[in-house]
């Protein structure tokens, strides 16, 4: 295409997704370049039980291997709202994380970028497109960097000056050239606010992140049990985890979004814990659809729930954590009695003993009898 007609075309669809909504938007050439880091990070394991991601690790290394013929990403970002002050200091309620608590932006961003890209087919009828917001094989962070929307951050996620670091990522795959952005300069400096504050220590290493010990991917990924030394690191966090992000310095102050899908729906805000662990699998399901916790799922949601009610030291939680204790999963009845030692009084360990003396399941037994015979060797926990 000739420059000026690349240049005016260029402009005209970054004006477009501005009038749509988006708060950035860069285009970066799609070529794979020399990036073998997410090889690397897969070597190492840090995705964990994500096996997604190794499954798809070649298309997400080229994009002509997800759209052949490939030239241009257009990359936008979509900020969500981020005021609402998170419950951290109250253990009898729980934490869900700013990104999860409106709608599910997959689908609030998946029709923005619907209207984007009949916007570039209109205009070109028959050019080639694909778009992604976060579950396409696409790595998000490495081309909104590449297209200039913002760096990547010591604490592995995107962001920008202006805008801080509260938004979503996708992106439309192209295959025509267009005129690209320059890619973004790293403004972190010195800081490693974000490495310090982390209560896993999840960032192993500037920009490095191990999953497996991120409270976002325990909350919301893992099916299995939270290994025991993460849990009270976990604190109230019931549904993914923002702390990294809290104490950025780019993130005080960047103007709210007021995009009113993503707007936190006031159950979400402040939840008691003792009425989360009341859901049955239907009424999770009923008061989540729609909303990016539901990829919990029950069993894995009340599991971080019981985890929250053991960091609490509210002996008051005893009585609906013997309720999951004699639940129907035999996860959330390992953790349920995890949490009840942590209360650690008589009622507590009393229902742990119950449970145990009449538990089915062999792994939830042995589970149920290690915390009995290490309260026997320290009852007073003094060890
Ligand atoms: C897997 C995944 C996770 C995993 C792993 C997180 C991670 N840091 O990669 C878990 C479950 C832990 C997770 C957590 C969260 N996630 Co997530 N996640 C993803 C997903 C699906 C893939 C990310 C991926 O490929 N990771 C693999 C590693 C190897 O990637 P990487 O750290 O980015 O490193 C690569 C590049 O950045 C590059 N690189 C390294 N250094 C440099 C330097 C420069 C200059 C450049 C250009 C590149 C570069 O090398 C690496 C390999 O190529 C993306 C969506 C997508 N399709 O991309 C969302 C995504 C990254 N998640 C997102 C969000 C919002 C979150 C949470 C904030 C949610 C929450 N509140 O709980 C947390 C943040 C945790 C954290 N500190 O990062 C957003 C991030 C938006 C943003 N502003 O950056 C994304 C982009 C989804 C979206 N479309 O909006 N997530
Ligand atoms: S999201 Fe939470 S657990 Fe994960 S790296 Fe950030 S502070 Fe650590
Ligand atoms: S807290 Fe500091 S080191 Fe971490 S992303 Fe923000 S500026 Fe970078």
């Amino acid at each position: 295409m000739e420059p000026n007609r690349r240049a005016q075309l260029t402009l005209r669809i970054k004006k477009r997704a501005r009038q749509l909504g988006f708060h950035a938007v860069g285009v970066s050439p799609s070529d794979p370049g020399p990036d073998d880091k997410l090889r690397v990070w897969l070597e190492l394991g840090f995705q964990g039980s994500m096996t997604y991601l190794e499954r798809q690790a070649e298309k997400r290394l080229d994009p002509g291997k997800v759209l052949p013929g490939v030239r241009s990403m257009i990359c936008v970002a979509l900020a969500y709202p981020h005021s609402q002050p998170l419950p951290y200091d109250d253990p009898n309620r729980g934490v869900i994380s700013r990104y999860a608590s409106g709608d599910d932006y997959h689908s609030v961003m998946g029709a923005l970028m619907t209207s984007l890209l009949e916007s570039i087919r209109e205009e070109l009828p028959g050019v080639g497109t694909r778009f992604y917001v976060d579950s396409g094989p696409v790595m998000d962070k490495y081309w909104a960097a590449r297209a200039g929307i913002g760096w990547l951050g010591k604490h592995t996620n995107i962001l920008d000056r202006k805008l801080g670091s509260w938004f979503f990522l996708g992106e439309i795959l192209l295959d025509l050239e267009l005129d690209y952005d320059e890619p973004a300069l790293d403004h972190c400096g010195s800081c490693t606010r974000c490495i310090d504050a982390c209560p896993t220590d999840a960032i192993v290493e500037p920009y490095l992140l191990d999953s497996r010990r991120c409270i976002s991917y325990l909350t919301i990924e893992l099916k299995q049990d939270i290994p025991e030394d993460l849990r009270e690191p976990m604190g109230n966090l019931v549904f993914g985890c923002d702390i990294c992000q809290d104490v950025c310095p780019w993130n005080h102050p960047v103007p709210d979004s007021s995009v009113p899908d993503l707007e936190p729906r006031p159950v979400n805000r402040s939840p008691e814990l003792w009425e989360l662990a009341q859901l049955s699998p239907d009424e999770f399901r009923e008061r989540f659809s729609g909303s990016p916790v539901k990829r919990a799922k029950w069993r894995g949601f009340v599991r971080n729930v019981a985890v929250a009610m053991g960091n609490s030291g509210k002996p008051g939680l005893a009585p609906e954590l013997t309720n999951l204790l004699n639940s129907e999963d035999p996860m959330v009845r390992r953790h349920a009695g995890w949490a009840l030692k942590q209360l650690g009084t008589r009622e507590a360990l009393d229902a742990v003993r119950r449970r145990c003396s009449r538990e089915p399941d062999s792994e939830t037994r042995a589970t149920l009898r290690e915390l009995l015979d290490d309260e026997a060797a320290d009852p007073a926990g003094v060890s």
